[in-house]
């Protein structure tokens, strides 16, 4: 089956009523429909029961960990992971005729969902400068071209490494030797849009930039807090754990805006009382928070712990703050001087929820807090989650079971690829070791980040992008700065399964190189290949595909790596790159060699179920910060100042889509479904502004001065706190400035955004 233009587009919206409940039946039938028209019945029973089973393939859903593999369901896989695997194994094709079929000035106009339905890429294509066609170029050819591009660069710091978070550990790891091998640290990551303040405030405050929780800890727990976070549709088998939980006694709070589906109430499809029964109320409390308050929240929390003294106890763990912890004095002077009726007021939610909430986390031994992008998006986001750590220190929640901090990451190797050294910061001792293991001096300067990177292409300081998978110029923000500096690049090449607006942006040269996806056969010279992945809570485990390539042509992303690398160095490099590509366990024995915790990494990796990275905080409290003790930190909470006809938008994912992967165009849980062009407001805020639901707006942010628009969203009435809207991603990245970012980890603030609506002309 070829990829055709026969994909229509919807153009009106349908609204109903928001779900409150999650899965159950009606996931079931979403996923066996959805992957039944992908990839045909037999294909589809086979696939599924391989998903996150020992012998079988990681999810390429979400990062959320499995069981250990004595526990595992038959069928440990949700609605939307089955969604992403049926993505991936379509029988459309992206093919030459494809491509003859289609100029590039006519795929531009095409949506995401419509380039996505265009199906999998199957052999190299080359755009030349200038053309407005792709046409078919061999490996060998491909390699070269590239190869060519990168000698030609006057400075290795022009070209740009960035990754996806669905690369393997290995292919991560040569990527990055590949990278400062040419001679940059420009290797930006997803990460940078993602979690990256999380990893910059707890390196700082525990020593380590990961959670500290394992999967067990949830079961244990009193009190979980989920801030920020719509598990229901990105983390849906966290939905499993949550209930579990509940099971065993934890109390669930909800910290989010909106009252989302699942979170609210869940029904397991894992079960059979799931499928027939009314489900589980999930959450005990449920605070519906103004966009960008939490660290206000937890700020108030913090200060009432310290001022609390029940039964003539302090309910601060004065044990764990003496021994474990720096920085005590300063916070409590600072956090005996914040106004409380502000630090409320700047929440919007009731007293009396917000005193419910605190009574029940203090009266819990063992609490967990877990956060995503509804914390780590907005301009405060480093210090709403020193605030969030604060907490947990204040508690002694850190290196004991049933507690601790749990980030939930997104794409599935997200956190494995920076544990491999993807990473646009030099790590001196890291670098080190790579000079001694691979006898080279690889650079010591900083690369660029993401922003970074757009503002070098803007400037022309970079001309050369390289994409280990992503969709880099849609997920970020800003789209038409971004785009239009891309348009400039001397070359953009891209290893895809499948094709993206991305791979059409520039006017010079584009390359696009398939690659296998996880789910794939990855056999070379007769002999089949695993990789391996680290889940959101550092386990590392062996992934295999299981399914037929989708075409002779396509190659693993390391084999893609290994070449090019061989043809840009040439033969007799320090680097054996051809050895690398054949053998796998080679990489893994250099991975061994220059990172902390894979030690005999080939024999562990074999074994069920993997490993588990060692993490000082969880397993002895041990912080390997400056003076070896975790660090509160005092943070200043300013709340954004609006103008009345100004609203606070949020920029969100879909029931039906994988970040800029569009599934379909129906959000299910949320009521919406047709066109995505939709914007969610308060009642209050529509007539205020006087709209009504269903009218035509324009959006329009004035960021430093600068009209950003996008065109004709749909007013949707939607039960989103007062002074606040919520638009789908990647549609609404336009209205987000290139520098409207959290200043330390640069994330863009894309939860954070200021608006105002228009009639549409
Ligand atoms: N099916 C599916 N799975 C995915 C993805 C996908 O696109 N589709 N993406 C993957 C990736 S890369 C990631 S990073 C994760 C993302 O997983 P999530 O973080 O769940 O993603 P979002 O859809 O951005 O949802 C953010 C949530 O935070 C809430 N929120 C927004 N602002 C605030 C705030 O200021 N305070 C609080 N307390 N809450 C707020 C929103 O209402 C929403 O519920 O999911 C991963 N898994
Ligand atoms: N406004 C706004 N912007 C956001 C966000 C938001 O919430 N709001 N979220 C941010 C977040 S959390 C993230 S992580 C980023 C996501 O940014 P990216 O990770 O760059 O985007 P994706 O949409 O996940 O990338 C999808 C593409 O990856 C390729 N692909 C898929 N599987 C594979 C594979 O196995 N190998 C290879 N080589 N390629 C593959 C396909 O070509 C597909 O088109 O977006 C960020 N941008
Ligand atoms: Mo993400």
């Amino acid at each position: 089956m070829s990829g055709s233009g026969e994909i229509s587009e919807p153009s009106t919206t349908d609204i109903t009523e928001p779900e409150t409940v999650a899965t159950g039946v009606p996931a079931v039938i979403t996923t066996m429909r959805r992957s039944i028209d992908q990839m045909g019945t037999t294909k589809t029973a086979r696939t599924l029961l391989k998903v996150n089973q020992p012998k079988g393939f990681d999810c390429p859903g979400c990062a959320w960990p499995e069981p250990p593999p004595d526990d595992r369901k038959h069928a440990e896989f949700c609605e939307n992971g089955a969604k992403a695997i049926a993505e991936e194994a379509t029988a459309a094709r992206a093919d030459r005729s494809f491509f003859a079929e289609h100029r590039v000035s006519e795929l531009r106009t095409k949506s995401d969902f419509w380039l996505g339905r265009a199906g999998r890429l199957t052999e190299p294509m080359v755009k030349p400068a200038g053309a407005d066609h792709f046409e078919p170029i061999g490996w060998d050819r491909a390699f070269e071209l590239v190869a060519s591009e990168l000698r030609g660069l006057a400075n290795p710091d022009e070209a740009v490494f960035y990754t996806s978070g669905r690369a393997s550990n290995e292919a991560a790891y040569v990527y990055q030797l590949f990278a400062r091998a040419y001679g940059t640290n420009n290797l930006p990551d997803c990460s940078n849009m993602c979690h990256e303040p999380t990893s910059v405030a707890l390196a700082e405050s525990i020593g380590i930039g990961k959670g500290t929780v394992r999967l067990d800890d949830l079961y244990e727990a009193d009190v979980i807090i989920v801030a920020g976070q719509n598990p229901g549709t990105n983390h849906p088998r966290m939905l499993n754990a949550l209930e579990l939980a509940k099971r065993n006694g934890a109390e669930i709070i909800a910290i989010n805006p909106l009252p989302e589906a699942g979170l609210l109430r869940f029904k397991n499809p894992q079960t059979v009382r799931g499928i027939v029964g009314r489900g589980t109320e999930i959450a005990d409390i449920h605070l519906p928070i103004q966009l960008g308050a939490d660290q206000a929240l937890f700020q108030l929390w913090n200060h009432w712990i310290l001022g609390d003294h029940r039964g003539g106890r302090r309910v601060l763990d004065e044990d764990f703050v003496a021994s474990h912890t720096s920085g005590f004095d300063e916070l409590a002077a600072h956090l005996a001087a914040v106004d409380p009726d502000a630090l409320v007021q700047a929440t919007g939610l009731d007293i009396a929820d917000l005193t419910a909430a605190y009574d029940m986390i203090v009266s819990a031994d063992k609490v967990i807090v877990c956060w995503a992008m509804g914390i780590t998006q907005h301009l405060n986001a480093v210090d709403t989650i020193r605030e969030i750590v604060n907490f947990a220190l204040l508690g002694g929640q850190i290196g004991k079971p049933g507690a601790g901090l749990c980030p939930v990451r997104g794409h599935s190797n997200v956190q494995g690829d920076r544990t491999m050294g993807v990473w646009e910061h030099a790590d001196p001792g890291f670098i080190d070791r790579l000079d001694a293991e691979f006898g080279l001096r690889f650079p010591r300067e900083d690369g660029f980040d993401t922003v970074e990177t757009i503002g070098a292409f803007r400037d022309g300081r970079a001309r050369v992008f390289v994409g280990l998978g992503g969709n880099f110029t849609r997920a970020t923000p800003d789209t038409d700065v971004t785009e239009a500096a891309f348009a400039d690049a001397a070359l953009v090449m891209n290893i895809a399964t499948k094709l993206n607006r991305t791979h059409l942006v520039t006017e010079g040269v584009s390359v696009i190189l398939p690659c296998l996806g996880r789910t794939e056969i990855d056999r070379q010279d007769g002999a089949d290949h695993f990789i391996t992945v680290e889940d959101s809570m550092g386990l590392v485990h062996a992934s295999t595909g299981v399914l037929d390539p989708p075409s002779d042509a396509a190659r693993s992303e390391v084999a893609i790596l290994t070449g090019l690398a061989h043809e840009l160095f040439g033969p007799g490099h320090e680097i054996d790159w051809p050895s690398l590509g054949a053998d796998y366990d080679a990489i893994r024995r250099h991975i061994s060699n220059t990172i902390d915790g894979f030690e005999d990494f080939n024999q562990r990796v074999r074994e069920p179920g993997g490993f588990e990275l060692p993490n000082g905080p969880r397993d002895s409290r041990t912080f390997t910060t400056d003076d070896g003790s975790a660090h509160f930190a005092s943070t200043a909470y300013i709340a954004p100042s609006l103008a009345v006809d100004e609203l606070m938008l949020q920029t969100t994912r879909s029931h039906d889509q994988y970040n800029t992967t569009i599934y379909g165009h129906d959000d299910r849980y949320r009521g919406i479904s047709g066109d995505r062009h939709v914007i969610m407001l308060n009642e209050a805020d529509i007539s205020r502004l006087g709209h009504r639901s269903g009218d035509r707006v324009d959006l329009v942010s004035t960021i430093g001065g600068v009209e950003r628009r996008v065109s004709s969203f749909q007013i949707v009435a939607y039960p989103t706190p007062v002074g606040t809207a919520v638009a789908y991603y990647p549609e609404t990245n336009n209205l987000i400035p290139l520098d409207h970012h959290e200043p330390t980890s640069h994330t863009p603030a894309s939860k954070s955004v200021p608006i105002r609506i228009h009639p549409s002309s």
